[in-house]
């Protein structure tokens, strides 16, 4: 309860499950708390930013990483951005806990 979640799923790397993105983070809302809301927006832009955007997010993100008790990630859209915040969640001693539709997705061993 009142845990502190870091929600994580494709954005650069695809928007299909973005509808259930936002699902998922309104269900764990009920008990906890979702450091990564926008996450679920239908508007998120996909285009490739300026460097000082990137940076502000890379920094914000990794912040969040940091202080957050747990990471949720919705895999079955492949994301860099999401491997990237698995592997630092897991430098971090964070613990990790991954979903993926096997019908649908091969994923990483
Ligand atoms: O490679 P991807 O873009 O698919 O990586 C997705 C992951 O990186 C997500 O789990 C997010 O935590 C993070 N991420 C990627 N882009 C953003 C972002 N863009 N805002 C926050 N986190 C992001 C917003 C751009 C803004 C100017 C509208």
């Amino acid at each position: 309860m009142n845990k502190k979640v870091y929600f994580a799923g494709s954005i650069r790397g695809g928007r299909v499950d973005a509808a259930l993105y936002q699902k998922i983070i309104n269900y764990i809302k009920k008990t906890d708390i979702v450091l990564t809301e926008h996450i679920g927006k239908s508007n998120m832009s996909l285009k490739a930013q300026t460097k000082e955007i990137d940076v502000h997010i890379y920094e914000r993100d990794t912040e969040w990483l940091k202080s957050c008790d747990l990471v949720i990630a919705e895999c079955t859209c492949p994301s860099h951005g999401v491997g990237y915040e698995l592997a630092y969640a897991e430098a971090h001693n964070i613990p990790v806990y991954i979903f993926y539709d096997k019908r649908k997705s091969n994923i990483s061993a």
